[in-house]
């Protein structure tokens, strides 16, 4: 019997999910959320709210405290936690915490009789962690630019562009700041990598699917970028954990957890990735020819790439894949809060969305396009929100703006995914706007490809639980086969007589796009 644990420590909790792989199912699930649960904390949505000139920072013994209360909540439920056989997690990306050379040898003998907390709390030398919505590094980014030779050097050495997120820039603003810590800094890891290191009792290694996300990791050789190291903050290299293969080995669970919450002393803790890679493997998509379309409140797009591509306009992102190769991430900011924007203006309901309400007006919209960008975007890069319209004579009307905020979205998402190289067999969609039928018939006549619906519910947890059964030797097709099947009846293909009509769509909103950026240029 195969049983798995998946860890995600996500933004606002932490959740385990524990898999039966032999019978194909979930077992027990449980989530602690550090604002209704450890409110002492003080951070609601968690992170340390009021940050300044952007900044967003998280405390990194709140991860520590839900993650032993996680534990306990397990053992309460009377999950058999001595029969898991390996453990893997996710970790919100690009999120940094910072410890000292004691750290190392404290994680060797964590007693199971004080608090996890206070056992870790004196080798901290950054009392709080930057997090991936920290916006406070532009003028890192600069810096870390221009000394490897421009922004376009970072994103073909990296795979993005210097963002203000991600942990290099973030690294370099404190060993500035605050010299004195840095100095003191033995080791700096990322949530999942700090999160797997408590668990393994043993400082973990990066994966490349997180190590990614730093602006130091060379994609083409896999391994740390002196060069961007070199440019980021002085005596960085040796502050680095090692690039660790993903799916490898860590270590055996720390005493600590045996001891307390009756794990098995010979539980295997597997090298833990970023919550975007270990999605990538939870829905399914880890090998190529899936493109999978999340429409949350922002719409993002990831898919296995065989080969390290990037992005030429530097909106998108290329991260490991945690079952080999990589993956690339686009981020579309103005997803359902645009669509929102349209439904409240008119004062509409989600059934203006569906086919019934999208029947009134004919697919191109009669040439009537809108750029839907309410608020700034990332992809493409618009500074200042504000939606932008063509080709209605007199007033909008509702039904033909429901119709041009939904072909808009998914052509822009087109325009911008063709940088990856990939054609798709098949897009997988998630996401609270993905049931709706309107939505996910456009997107599959927009792309010309069959669209089915996955209603995976953590995905990321799954993806880590999953990577931790792939670990012990469960074969991914059948993970793939138990855990992530589309929903029954849930493929859409796309409709009859309309692939011209959408690939003149595309060329007139690409010159429609141009124009709005060279007349705000
Ligand atoms: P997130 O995880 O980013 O918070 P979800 O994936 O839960 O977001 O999606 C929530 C969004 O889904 C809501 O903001 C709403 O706009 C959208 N949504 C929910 N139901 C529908 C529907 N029937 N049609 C279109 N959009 C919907
Ligand atoms: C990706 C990103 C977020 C975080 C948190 O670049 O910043 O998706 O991983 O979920």
């Amino acid at each position: 019997m195969s049983i798995v644990l998946g860890l995600d420590s996500s933004t606002q909790g932490i959740s385990a999910v524990i898999l039966n792989t032999d019978e194909g199912r979930i077992v027990s699930e449980e989530t602690v959320r550090f604002g209704e649960d450890l409110p002492a904390f003080g951070q609601p949505s968690g992170f340390i709210p009021d940050g300044e000139n952007g900044e967003v920072h998280a405390d990194p013994l709140m991860w520590v405290e839900a993650l032993n209360l996680l534990m306990e909540r397990l053992k309460a439920q009377g999950c058999d936690l001595a029969s898991v056989e390996a453990i893997c997690g996710s970790g919100q990306q690009h999120g940094s915490v910072y410890l000292d050379e004691g750290f190392r040898a404290k994680l060797e003998s964590l007693q199971a009789g004080q608090s996890l907390v206070a056992q870790i709390e004196p080798h901290l030398t950054r009392r709080t962690s930057p997090i991936w919505m920290d916006s406070s590094t532009s003028e890192e980014c600069a810096e870390i630019a221009a000394a490897v030779g421009g922004t376009e050097e970072v994103c073909r050495r990296s795979g993005s562009i210097a963002i203000e997120r991600f942990t290099g820039p973030q690294i370099r603003k404190f060993a500035k700041e605050d010299p004195e810590a840095w100095g003191r800094t033995g080791v700096v890891h990322l949530v999942s990598s700090f999160i797997a290191s408590v668990m393994a009792g043993r400082s973990a290694g990066i994966d490349p699917g997180d190590g990614a996300g730093m602006n130091l990791m060379n994609l083409a050789d896999g391994a740390w970028d002196e060069g961007l190291v070199t440019a980021t903050a002085p005596g960085l290299m040796e502050k680095l954990p090692p690039l660790a293969k993903p799916g490898s080995v860590i270590g055996e669970i720390a005493g600590f957890f045996v001891e307390r919450f009756g794990f098995s002393t010979g539980c295997k803790v597997v090298t833990f990735s970023g919550d975007n890679p270990c999605s990538l493997v939870g829905m399914g998509a880890s090998s190529p020819g899936k493109v999978v379309v999340s429409l949350g409140t922002s719409d993002t797009l990831f898919a296995a790439m065989p080969e390290p591509r990037t992005d030429p306009n530097g909106y998108g992102h290329v991260f490991g894949n945690p079952m080999g190769g990589f993956m690339s991430l686009i981020c579309f900011k103005n997803g359902s809060l645009a669509r929102e924007a349209v439904k409240e203006e008119f004062g509409l309901g989600w059934d203006a969305f569906e086919p019934g309400g999208l029947a009134e007006t004919p697919v191109g919209n009669e040439g009537r396009m809108m750029l839907p960008f309410f608020e700034s975007e990332i992809t493409p890069r618009v500074d200042t929100g504000g939606a932008k319209y063509a080709g209605w004579e007199g007033a909008r009307d509702a039904a033909s703006s429901v119709r041009a905020v939904l072909e808009a979205q998914f052509t822009n998402m087109r325009l911008h995914f063709r940088w990856l190289g990939v054609e798709p067999e098949i897009i997988l969609l998630t996401g609270g706007a993905s049931q709706n039928d309107g939505i996910a018939q456009i997107v599959a006549d927009v792309f010309g490809k069959p669209v089915s619906r996955l209603s995976v519910t953590g995905s990321a947890g799954l993806g880590a639980a999953m990577q931790a059964a792939a670990a012990c030797g469960v074969p991914l097709a059948a993970l793939e086969e138990a855990f992530c099947r589309p929903e029954e009846g849930s493929t859409l293909v796309p409709s009859d007589g309309i692939r011209e009509t959408y690939d003149e769509f595309e060329q007139a909103f690409a010159e429609f796009l141009q124009g709005a950026q060279s007349a705000s240029n």
